[in-house]
C-alpha cells in the first residue's frame, strides 16, 4: 500500500510561484487542513482539476499565503493516486512552513523521483517516459527538449509497443503448437515468422542507429586536440569556444594538463579537449601532461590533429599524426595558414588560421559532415539518448537476429523461442513491463485454446 507522499515541487529561492505537491491516500484530507477556500464551501465539493482560491495555513492554523489549490482524483492524475497541487507564492519560508502543515497533516516527504515513480507503478508512464520526464528536466538544448517531450509523448513506447505486439504474436503462435499438439492451428508459416523478425529487428535497428547522434546531442562528441607544442591547439580551441578558455603563448610546452569545454561546431556538440603538445620533455609536469594528452587521444571519437604549416614537418609532428589513428574519427588541421607555408600538408588537411578565423568554416563542415545530420531522425522523440534504453534496444535486436536464425537453420519451436522471449524481455526492460502476464493473456484472448 502507497502513502501519502509530499514534496515542494519547484526549485529553491524566490519566485513568483512556488508549488507543493501531494499524492498518495489522503491527499485531498490533508489538504483541506491547511488549505480554506475563499468561497467558504468545502474544497471537496469542487470537482476534480479546479483551481480553487482560497487561504494557506501552517501547522499552528495561521495564514501563511494565499493561493490556489487543485485536487486530481484517482486515477486521472499525474501518479495515478488522488493528488494535489498547492499554487503558492515563491517564498522559499512560505513554503517550508506548508510542507510542515503537511507533514502535520499525515504527508511524509517524498523521495528523489518518487511521484513518477508511482506514475510508473501506477501503469501512467511506461519506464521510457518515466525517464524522458527526468531528460526534459535535464535538457538544456531546445533539441533535447523536443526529443524528450516526443518520448514523454510515448515515442519509445509506441516504437516498442509495436515490435513487442508482432513478437508476442510469434509466441502465442509457437506456445500453443508446443502445448496443445492435438488442435487444429494454422501451420507453421515459417516464411512469414521469419520475415516478421526481420522486420522487428528492423525496426529496432532503426531507433538504435538514432542513438551516437542523440549520444552527441546529450554529452558532445568527445573531441581531442593533437599536436606538437605550439601548433596552435590552444588557439583553436580558443576560436571554436569563441573566447580566451585556454593560455596562448609563444612558448612552446604552454598547455600542461588536458582542459575540457564544450562547443558547439557546426551544429554538432563537441566535448573539445586541449592537451599538452606532444614531444619528449625532461619537465616532469609537462611529462606526465603529455601523457594525458595519449590518454585522452585513446579514449576520443574524433581527433583533430595539428601541424603548423608555417613550420616544416618534424618527427614530432609523425607521432601526432599516428595518435590520431587511435581515434576513430580523425581530422588533419594546417593551422597558420596566414603566414608563409613551409611545409605541404597530407591530402585531406583543412587548413585555417586559428588568428584570423579563415578556414573555422571548411571545419566546422567537416565536422558537421563527420555526423551526418541530413535525413536522419527528427527532433520529436525518435532519437535515443539514453544509454540504458540504447544497450536494452542492442539486447533485443541480437536476440532477434539468433531467432531468425534458429528458424532458419530448422531448430525446433523451443529453441526459437528462448530467443524470441530474450527479445521480449529486453524490450520489457526498455519499456518496464512484465512478460508472462502478457504472454498467457494474449495466447488466451487471441487462439482461444485454453477453453
Ligand atoms: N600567425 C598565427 N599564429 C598562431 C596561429 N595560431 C596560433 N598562433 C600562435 O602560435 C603560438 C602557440 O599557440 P598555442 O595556441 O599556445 O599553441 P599550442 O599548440 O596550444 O601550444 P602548447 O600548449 O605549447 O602545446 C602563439 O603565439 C599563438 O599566438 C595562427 O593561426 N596564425
Ligand atoms: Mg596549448
Amino acid at each position: 500500500m502507497s502513502d501519502l507522499i509530499a514534496a515542494v515541487a519547484t526549485a529553491r529561492g524566490s519566485a513568483a510561484i512556488g508549488i507543493l505537491r501531494l499524492s498518495g491516500p489522503g491527499a485531498v484530507g490533508a489538504v483541506e487542513q491547511v488549505f480554506r477556500p475563499a468561497s467558504g464551501r468545502p474544497l471537496t465539493s469542487y470537482p476534480s482539476r479546479t483551481l480553487v482560491y482560497g487561504s494557506l495555513h501552517d501547522a499552528q492554523g495561521r495564514v501563511i499565503d494565499w493561493c490556489l489549490a487543485t485536487v486530481s482524483r484517482a486515477p486521472h492524475s499525474y501518479t495515478g493516486e488522488d493528488t494535489a497541487e498547492l499554487q503558492c507564492h515563491g517564498g522559499a519560508a512560505l513554503l517550508a512552513a506548508g510542507l510542515e502543515a503537511l507533514f502535520a497533516a499525515g504527508a511524509r516527504q517524498a523521495g528523489p523521483g518518487e511521484f513518477t515513480k508511482r506514475a510508473f507503478l501506477n501503469g501512467r508512464l511506461d519506464l521510457s517516459q518515466a525517464e524522458a520526464v527526468i531528460d526534459l528536466i535535464e535538457a538544456d538544448t531546445a533539441e533535447l527538449a523536443a526529443n524528450a517531450a516526443g518520448q514523454l509523448g510515448g515515442a519509445i513506447r509506441s516504437r516498442a509497443e509495436a515490435v513487442h505486439s508482432q513478437l508476442i504474436d510469434i509466441l502465442a503462435h509457437f506456445h500453443a503448437v508446443l502445448d496443445y499438439p492435438d488442435e487444429e492451428i494454422a501451420p507453421f508459416e515459417l516464411a512469414g515468422y521469419v520475415q516478421t523478425l526481420a522486420d522487428a529487428r528492423a525496426q529496432l535497428q532503426q531507433l538504435h542507429d538514432t542513438f551516437r547522434r542523440g549520444r552527441i546531442a546529450r554529452s558532445g562528441l568527445a573531441t581531442v586536440l593533437l599536436g606538437r607544442p605550439n601548433v596552435g591547439k590552444s588557439s583553436l580551441l580558443n576560436a571554436l569556444a569563441g573566447y580566451d578558455r585556454a593560455i596562448v603563448t609563444a612558448v612552446p610546452g604552454t598547455t600542461r594538463d588536458t582542459a575540457a569545454e564544450r562547443v558547439r561546431v557546426g551544429g554538432v556538440l563537441l566535448r573539445l579537449i586541449d592537451t599538452a603538445g606532444l614531444r619528449q620533455t625532461a619537465d616532469e609536469v609537462e611529462a606526465l601532461g603529455v601523457a594525458r594528452t595519449e590518454a585522452a587521444a585513446q579514449s576520443a571519437e574524433l581527433a583533430l590533429c595539428i601541424l603548423d604549416l608555417s613550420r616544416p614537418r618534424t618527427a614530432e609532428d609523425e607521432r601526432a599524426l599516428a595518435l590520431a589513428q587511435a581515434a576513430p574519427h580523425r581530422l588533419i588541421v594546417g593551422n597558420k595558414c596566414d603566414l608563409p607555408r613551409q611545409q605541404e600538408p597530407p591530402e585531406g588537411t583543412i587548413c585555417l588560421s586559428a588568428r584570423t578565423g579563415e578556414g573555422l568554416d571548411a571545419l566546422e563542415a567537416a565536422i558537421a559532415a563527420l555526423v551526418g545530420d541530413a535525413g536522419s531522425a527528427p527532433w520529436d522523440g525518435a532519437v535515443l539518448t539514453n544509454a540504458r534504453q540504447a544497450g536494452a534496444v542492442a539486447r533485443a535486436i541480437e536476440a532477434l537476429g539468433r531467432a531468425e536464425q534458429a528458424m532458419q537453420s530448422g531448430m525446433t519451436p523451443d529453441a526459437v523461442l528462448t530467443d524470441v522471449e530474450d527479445a521480449i524481455e529486453a524490450l520489457g526492460q526498455l519499456t518496464g513491463r512484465s512478460l508472462r502476464e502478457d504472454v498467457v493473456s494474449r495466447i488466451f484472448s487471441r487462439f482461444c485454446v485454453g477453453k
